[in-house]
């Protein structure tokens, strides 16, 4: 506790640029399907996958990465073609263009991230119609995505799940079909198929269980009406608002103890990548070896039932660590350029994609860009209005995926105005367009590309 105060405490916080840098998902498009409808993309620009876990090589012929560029027009032409001209060339009418999914951490670079916003309800928008800084459910371009989902679904060149178990649940076991031309996929776990159930995800679990000679691209495909294309990090501040991953050090600890402690912090996250890796990745050679050249490759990590009984602990490495983890864009780069270990981030770290293609939101609901007392008012009234808000939000989301709504405009504007009534005008007037609540800005964390 800070000497004099009563509710100060000094920490040591979290940097993560692991979480920062980190773009959950990524476009997928069926290669084979693409070329069958007439499209093409130029193969001497796109890089092969390189599997990380042994014994799956055979998946290396089938995973490219690359930039697709594909305007809005052309991937609503693939959604109908994809649909309609039987692309697996069976003669039967079995497939369509993707999966709608409700928006969250999978979906954005390939669904809402195409009309610049995000599942992120602390994410806020200039909206240029209103002029008031506001959450997606009353920007603009979500009407926008909101008609174009619902006229695709009513022409059935996406479909929805049933919705009857978890959505991942659903979408793991229809995408298995390969029956859909465009996926929502994760970055980069077909790099290891035998882990975290990552085999389940597509397009790993089409190749292993249903078509193992299918071709993917993956990558940044489409853009948006408005020409926009962006995905969303994970964890938009690597020091994680000071909020979760905060070591905290009780005042009953002696000055000459916390030297000690702050001593082997230091040692064993920042004074070298080897003791990083040794504090919390275990010993080289035992529960890890290089693949290549050390520190220029892959990391190998030996499984837990293949160690010797005495070093099954990984999950306990982090003792003697802080939450501090750098860049890896120029390790990836290097070990993809050099190597050929390439995976969705190494191709979108080696061209600089991530801060191309990177939502940053005009303003982030957070205490660090608020200040403590304009947050604890946003939390007090956020809690009074969410009740009344939600079930406009919802209803008008419902109606839209389910045909109800044909004047998408004029509905939108009467959506708005029982917004703003429910209190929304109240949270835009007093929080989100207020001048003492600061412009998000991403600084420096897409550029940094290593350790400090
Ligand atoms: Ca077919």
């Amino acid at each position: 506790m800070v000497k004099g105060t009563t509710d100060q405490y000094l920490g040591i916080t979290a940097i993560q640029f692991n979480a920062c840098q980190y773009f959950y998902d990524i476009t997928a498009i069926n290669l084979d399907w693409l070329e069958a409808i007439g499209y093409s993309m130029d193969m001497s620009k796109l890089y092969p996958v390189r599997v990380v876990t042994e014994g799956f090589e055979e998946l290396n012929d089938n995973i490219f990465f690359g930039e697709g560029n594909f305007t809005f027009e052309e991937m609503n032409d693939m959604l109908r073609k994809f649909t309609e001209n039987d692309p697996d060339g069976n003669g039967i009418d079995d497939t369509y263009g993707m999966m709608y999914i409700l928006p969250n951490s999978s979906t954005t670079m390939t669904q809402e991230g195409l009309f610049g916003f995000a599942y992120d309800v602390n994410y806020l928008y200039k909206d240029k119609v209103t002029g008031d800084t506001v959450p997606y459910y009353a920007y603009t371009p979500y009407k926008d995505y909101l008609q174009w989902v619902s006229e695709n679904l009513q022409k059935g060149y996406m479909k929805k799940l049933p919705g009857e178990q978890a959505w991942n649940l659903e979408y793991q076991q229809i995408s298995r079909t390969n029956k859909m031309g465009i996926l929502q996929c994760h970055r980069d776990g077909y790099l290891r198929p035998t882990t975290w159930g990552y085999g389940e995800l597509p397009p790993t679990n089409i190749l292993l269980n249903t078509d193992p000679d299918a071709r993917f691209v993956m990558g940044p495909m489409f853009r948006g009406p408005e020409g926009v294309a962006t995905d969303a990090t994970y964890g938009i501040d690597p020091f994680g608002e000071g909020l979760y991953r905060c070591h905290m050090v009780g005042v009953q600890v002696s000055d000459e103890k916390l030297i000690r402690l702050l001593t082997l912090l230091q040692y064993t996250s920042f004074e070298s990548e080897y003791t990083h890796l040794r504090y919390n990745y275990g010993i080289e050679g035992i529960h890890w070896r290089w693949e290549g050249e050390p520190y220029k490759s892959v990391r190998i990590q030996t499984p837990d039932e293949e160690l010797p009984e005495e070093y099954r602990n990984q999950g306990e490495l982090h003792v003697f660590s802080t939450w501090a983890y750098f860049s890896t864009a120029d390790f990836e780069t290097y070990n993809a350029v050099e190597n050929g270990w390439w995976s969705a981030p190494a191709y979108m770290y080696a061209y600089n994609l991530y801060e191309k293609y990177a939502l940053n939101p005009d303003k982030y609901l957070s205490s660090p860009y608020m200040g403590p007392d304009l947050y604890q008012k946003y939390v007090e009234m956020n809690a009074e209005y969410t009740q009344t808000i939600n079930p406009i939000v919802n209803d008008f989301r419902n109606r839209a995926l389910n045909g109800q709504i044909s004047d998408f405009n004029t509905e939108w504007a009467h959506y708005i105005e029982q917004l703003y009534a429910a209190g929304l005008q109240k949270m835009v007037d007093e929080i989100f367009n207020n001048p003492d609540f600061i412009n998000y800005d991403p600084g420096d964390k897409f550029k940094l590309r290593g350790r400090p």
